[in-house]
């Protein structure tokens, strides 16, 4: 179905048909776009963005890149493709037809899964809004803007379900996702990741590595949900997700390319001297951007896991590749906790290990990332290797959140974990030192000392291409 462009929302839902709910919607989008100027992309709202724009919900429809100043960037509600054959494939409804209206008993639940979405989107978009001032390139700050108004997308789809499917109580959730702001201590953002800062871009890419990557498995587990409006909204999201990824991979190896290579010429791991990210401050990032985001996945045993897979609303990864009964009454799962001083893997039942069971799943996917990464620290010949810490390490929710666990997985006396902190964790002298690093470059095909060229331009563009336009 193509993407209506000549109404004021884009969207292929043919919003036009419901003059109710696009009236409230385009009520709606004005503060969008006044919550946009105040908390987005801070100084950079007048110049032209080389942007990429959704034309279709299909493969074909991302071929459209071009300049575009960001407030005018054509947000809109864009769902996958339906399938008028769709059947519930887990839970206790498995073999109903898919919803195609929020079901009464699980309006607030749902309701509640849509906002704790929703309420990420924009919570990234704060967190990054200064970054734009020292990108190390054009090129970087045409990705970080792509990734911001993808963000500001997700919003969109979020907000078209509260509005179409949930009256009242979702239109006050929408401005209600537009009130709470990164970091406040009044009305923060709903889960803990989306609290912290994103102060300089080492921390946006391991953020778009891992924090998206959450994105990534929260929004697949949702793309199998009964409720098809939220299943077709989160598949089409996964291909924007996907570029966001791409963004915090390359970046990092790009960072790690260019620690390598200043290794090799200076003879020494020590290259702080010489304006590159040591390999052990890398580390520190890695663990501390990992471990926040698996907080993201809520308790390893949880009966909320349990409940939205059983109303049918929140499935696994990829449901329906996996072999099983999809009730999952019987089954269970081996979920590391701690136990009598030490992690141990213990069988749970399966349905109230979901959380872990995904969380399992994001770890793999992160792993197969850090492994690309040695490969490029490999290849350069040196020997060291980054390593995702043990799940128990620096967590704040779940099982291991009251206890003192070692990168390695050892648990510890508090004592001993704070001193071993500083080993583990970046700490304020290197927040300080990659602050220092931060100066903007912004000479087409230039690049900041500290991170390597990338190995080719967006959209097959030549090295010195003028991604931003400053004129
Ligand atoms: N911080 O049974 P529990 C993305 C709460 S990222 C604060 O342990 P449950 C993106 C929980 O709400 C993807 N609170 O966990 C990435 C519950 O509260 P109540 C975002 C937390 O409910 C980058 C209580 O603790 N999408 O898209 O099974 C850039 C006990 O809950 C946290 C989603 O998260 C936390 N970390 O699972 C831009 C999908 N963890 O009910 C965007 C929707 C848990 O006792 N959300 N709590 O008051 C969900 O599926 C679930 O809410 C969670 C938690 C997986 C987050
Ligand atoms: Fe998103
Ligand atoms: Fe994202």
């Amino acid at each position: 179905m193509a993407i209506d462009y000549i109404e004021r929302i884009p969207n292929n839902v043919n919003l036009s048909d419901n003059r109710r709910l696009q009236r409230a919607l385009e009520e709606w989008q004005p503060r969008f776009l006044d919550w946009w100027k105040d908390m987005g992309p801070e100084g950079f709202q007048p110049y032209e963005i080389y942007l990429r724009t959704a034309t279709s919900v299909d493969a074909k429809g991302w071929a459209s890149f071009g300049y575009t100043r960001m407030p005018d960037y054509r947000w809109g509600i864009f769902l996958a493709e339906p399938d008028p054959e769709r059947r519930i494939h887990f839970g206790q409804h498995k073999g109903e037809p898919a919803w195609q209206e929020v079901p009464g008993e699980y309006r607030g639940t749902l309701r509640r899964l849509i906002v704790t979405q929703g309420d990420t989107e924009p919570a990234s978009v704060e967190q990054q809004r200064h970054l734009g001032l020292t990108a190390p390139s054009l090129y970087d700050l045409r990705n970080l803007f792509q990734v911001n108004v993808e963000e500001g997308r997700h919003l969109w789809a979020m907000v078209y379900l509260l509005h179409a499917y949930f009256g009242r109580d979702g239109r006050e959730e929408a401005e209600s996702l537009l009130e709470r702001r990164s970091g406040d201590q009044d009305k923060p953002r709903i889960l803990g990741a989306f609290n912290e800062a994103t102060p300089d871009w080492l921390s946006f890419f391991m953020f778009t590595f891992f924090t998206d990557r959450d994105g990534k498995y929260q929004l697949a587990s949702l793309a199998e949900s009964g409720f098809d409006p939220l299943a077709r909204t989160c598949r089409f999201m996964l291909t924007e997700e996907a570029h966001h990824m791409f963004v915090g991979e390359t970046g990092i190896a790009r960072v790690v390319q260019r620690t390598c290579e200043l290794m090799n010429e200076h003879k020494t791991a020590d290259v702080r001297r010489h304006g590159g990210i040591d390999l052990e401050t890398l580390q520190r990032y890695l663990n501390f951007h990992y471990t926040v985001s698996l907080d993201l996945f809520g308790s390893e045993v949880s009966t909320n896991a349990a409940n939205f897979y059983t109303m049918g609303l929140k499935g696994r990864f990829e449901e329906a590749r996996k072999d099983d009964d999809h009730n999952l009454m019987d089954a269970t799962y081996g979920v590391i906790v701690p136990q009598n001083g030490v992690a141990v893997e213990r069988q749970e039942p399966a349905l109230t290990s979901l959380n872990a069971r995904l969380r399992d799943d994001y770890t793999m996917d992160c792993a197969r990332g850090v492994a690309r990464w040695n490969q490029v620290i490999k290849r350069a010949g040196i020997d060291f290797e980054l390593k995702l810490p043990h799940v128990g390490f620096n967590r704040r929710i779940g099982a291991f959140a009251t206890h003192a666990v070692t990168p390695d997985g050892r648990i510890v006396p508090a004592e001993d974990w704070e001193r071993g902190r500083k080993a583990w964790l970046p700490t304020e002298a290197d927040h300080e030192f990659i602050r220092s690093l931060m100066v903007p470059v912004r000479e087409p095909g230039r690049y900041a000392p500290w991170i390597a060229a990338p190995a080719r331009g967006i959209n097959n563009q030549p090295p010195g291409f003028e991604y931003v336009r400053f004129s």
